[in-house]
């Protein structure tokens, strides 16, 4: 059997990240997750590219558009929708949720989800540098290694 196994090797790859403003002191934290862990799987710096974007409502569209750029390899989306006493927390992770995997599987370019949905503040800080570890960092990891692996899968 072969098997396809990749090293989590960011050397060479072009990262985008897009991460939503709302939320930003957990966000902020996320980001510097990714930052680290991307830079510490060897990506360069110059390699990285970022864009804001209001919430987590809008990452999908503002990450297609940076896969259909052809400018990244992977796409790390980062936001925080912390639930409160309407629906608009689930539409909102709905939309997030779907939207973001439909990308991926449009373009082809791997996008990971990196979109804490929690009950509350203090569940998210603890995911996001606190005592759960920081997702930032996971969902990063997570898009070096698919980048890896489609290149692996296509040749
Ligand atoms: N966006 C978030 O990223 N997190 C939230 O917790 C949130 N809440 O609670 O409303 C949120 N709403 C904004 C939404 O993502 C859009 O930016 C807005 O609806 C404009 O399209």
């Amino acid at each position: 059997m072969r098997e396809h196994s990749v090293e989590v090797d960011g050397s060479g790859l072009r990262i985008g990240i897009v991460a939503s403003r709302f939320n930003e002191p957990v966000v902020a934290r996320l980001l510097e997750g990714a930052t680290t862990r991307l830079v510490e799987l060897g990506v360069d710096d110059a390699d990285l590219s970022l864009a804001w974007v209001a919430g987590a409502f809008e990452l999908p569209l503002a990450s297609r558009a940076m896969a259909e750029s052809g400018s990244v390899d992977a796409i790390v989306c980062l936001g925080c929708v912390i639930r409160g006493e309407t629906a608009h927390f689930d539409y909102v992770c709905a939309e997030a949720a779907s939207g973001i995997s439909r990308v991926g599987h449009d373009t082809g370019v791997p996008v990971s989800f990196g979109v804490l949905t929690t009950d509350t503040f203090e569940q998210a800080a603890a995911r996001a540098g606190g005592t759960k570890g920081n997702k930032g960092a996971d969902v990063a990891e997570a898009a070096v290694e698919m980048a890896r692996l489609l290149r692996e899968l296509v040749r």
